[in-house]
């Protein structure tokens, strides 16, 4: 995944401590004082230079990521955010170079190389305080969306959806190699996990577990919701909506039902529905399972499988059809 390679961000302090070590080392060749100045000025100037722009360069280009990742990086970081900090760091880059020439042109013509020397590192370090923030910002941007996982393109994905609490993280655990944590309240899932389940010799389903999601106007919702709907959106290739009619989840089927009718109109694939926790109370008309015995989950998954088919067919066909609604 994109995000996994960026490496640690460093402060402003780091870039400069490093860059006038750097350039302290190559001083040191010189035996000449103003030879010695004006080499320590250009070496400190492209030191930084390149620091910044390798800070720069290890972000992803974001225009060129998918759909999903583009929507988790603004709801997790915001990417207008991102954007600006990155832009500004090229500004500092690009503003030391400046500096750093200004200076070593004019330490040659005109002497004076030890005063120019201070001034010249003074003002580049003043430039790369002035991004101080937007390096810090940077690198928790790094620390939070390189835990994101990978969500392949190429496979029959599957996005399990639902209230918080309703048994999504436990059915995923159940079928897929992912082991979400469970547990009896709400809103224990807080990001996109992603399992596999092998279905055959080289195919295998892509399971992605999301955090519950409640029945409320989209822009009330919070950006853990949010990522939820981005996956089912973003990434799905068929939604496994899990209701617990046993309203064991602390919320009424009513407010799961409507829930399930809104993500009905936002995609256009198939969206399969299920009563979990059967054990405990299943409905008329439902197809029913138990994450706890075990009951019916076969049978979901089977189900699943024949909407891998349809997916590949519709992928196959130009232009894309509208799916079936199950
Ligand atoms: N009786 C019964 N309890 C279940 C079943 N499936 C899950 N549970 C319980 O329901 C609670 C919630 O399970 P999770 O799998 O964490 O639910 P979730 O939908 O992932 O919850 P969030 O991540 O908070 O949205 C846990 O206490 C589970 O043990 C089931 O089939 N029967
Ligand atoms: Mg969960």
């Amino acid at each position: 995944m994109e995000f996994e390679t960026i490496p640690t961000v460093p402060t402003a302090d780091e870039v400069l401590d490093r860059s006038l070590r750097r350039a302290a080392a190559k001083k040191k060749l010189k035996t000449n004082v103003d030879g010695a100045n004006e080499e320590f000025v250009r070496a400190v100037a492209s030191a930084i230079h390149d620091k910044l722009k390798s800070v720069v360069s290890s972000f992803p280009s974001f225009e060129r990521l998918s759909p999903f990742y583009q929507e988790a990086t603004d709801i997790l970081v915001s990417l207008d955010r991102i954007k600006r900090s990155l832009g500004a760091v090229t500004w500092a880059a690009d503003r030391v170079r400046v500096i750093g020439s200004g200076y070593t042109r004019s330490m040659r013509s005109a002497g004076e190389t030890d005063r120019k020397r201070r001034q010249a590192v003074a003002r580049m370090a003043s430039v790369v305080h002035q991004v101080e923030d937007d390096l810090l910002f940077l690198n928790e941007a790094r620390n939070i969306l390189r835990k994101l996982p990978h969500v392949s393109e190429d496979e029959f994905t599957v996005v399990v959806a639902g209230f918080p609490n309703v048994g999504k993280s436990s059915f995923i655990r159940l079928v897929s190699t992912a082991e979400p944590e469970i547990a009896a309240y709400p809103f224990t899932t807080k990001g996109i996990i992603v399992g596999h389940r092998d279905t055959g010799k080289r195919e295998r389903i892509q399971f992605i577990d999301t955090p519950g999601v409640l029945e409320r106007p989209a822009d009330e919702r919070n950006p853990i919701e949010r990522q939820a709907v981005s996956a089912i959106i973003n990434t799905a290739d068929a939604v496994l909506f899990i209701l617990d009619a046993s309203e064991h989840c602390g919320y009424a089927l009513d407010d799961q039902v409507r829930l399930l009718d809104e993500i009905r109109l936002l995609v256009d694939v198939p969206v399969v529905t299920v009563v979990n926790k059967a054990d405990i109370r299943g409905i008329e008309g439902y197809p029913a399972m138990s994450t706890l015995t075990g009951e019916g989950v076969e049978a979901m998954l089977d189900l699943l499988l024949t909407y891998r088919k349809e997916a590949t067919r519709t992928s196959l066909r130009e232009p894309p059809q509208p799916e079936n609604q199950q």
